[in-house]
């Protein structure tokens, strides 16, 4: 595990409780990281309590709307990264002709290797969530989710899938991969909701 040089908290409104500031971008996942040589092997599916299923291939998802925000992001682990500058597509860009069944409550999230995370739904809709391609004027590399990987900045990192493969819609919530291990189910880095017992 690398946190690369960690600074002390700053004592400011930006960071969550007991979290440590860091300018490196630590890269952490469980499980293999995938090599897309070729993405017209991608898509994106959404699925589950909708009324038009749909698979986006990659040219797709690049042709609505883009969004460039600039946001902090958590780890559960610890580290604070501020100030990070991301371009892709907004979630509510993606799911606008979906046509979200009222019941629908909640998504699981599903990246490669059938790693998931769960959130309400409320929350994967927030004007701040996105499905980004590039950080700091990079495109992600493989390590940090390319070609798509999901940014929740207001929860804790692990909800931020990367690899992103697959959005399903679900009346009710079901735990993701560290949902399952003892993560907490919705995680806010504010009230330090890290693990299911807290
Ligand atoms: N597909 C997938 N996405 C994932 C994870 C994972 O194991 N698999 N880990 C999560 C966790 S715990 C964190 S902290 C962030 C780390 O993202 P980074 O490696 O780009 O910093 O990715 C999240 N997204
Ligand atoms: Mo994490």
């Amino acid at each position: 595990m690398f946190f690369g040089k960690i600074t002390k908290k700053k004592d400011n409104e930006r960071v969550p409780p007991n979290q440590n500031v860091t300018t490196r971008w630590p890269v952490l996942h469980y499980g293999n990281v995938p090599y897309y040589k070729d993405l017209s092997e991608w898509d994106l599916k959404i699925y589950g309590m909708v009324e038009n299923p749909a698979t986006f291939t990659y040219e797709e998802l690049m042709a609505l709307p883009k969004s460039s925000p600039t946001n902090d992001i958590h780890c559960v682990t610890g580290w604070s990264r501020l100030d990070n500058a991301w371009e892709g597509v907004a979630v509510k860009e993606v799911v606008k002709d979906i046509g979200i069944h009222p019941l629908a409550k909640y998504v699981l999230l599903h990246a490669e290797e059938g790693w998931t995370t769960n959130l309400p739904l409320d929350d994967f809709l927030k004007e701040t969530s996105l499905l980004a391609h590039t950080h700091n004027g990079q495109s992600l590399t493989p390590e940090h989710g390319y070609p798509l990987r999901a940014v929740v900045p207001h929860l804790y990192f692990w909800k931020s899938a990367k690899w992103l493969r697959a959005i399903e819609f679900l009346p009710m919530e079901t735990p993701g991969f560290w949902e399952k291990n003892g993560y907490h189910m919705y995680g806010d880095p504010w009230k330090e909701e890290r693990f299911s017992w807290d």
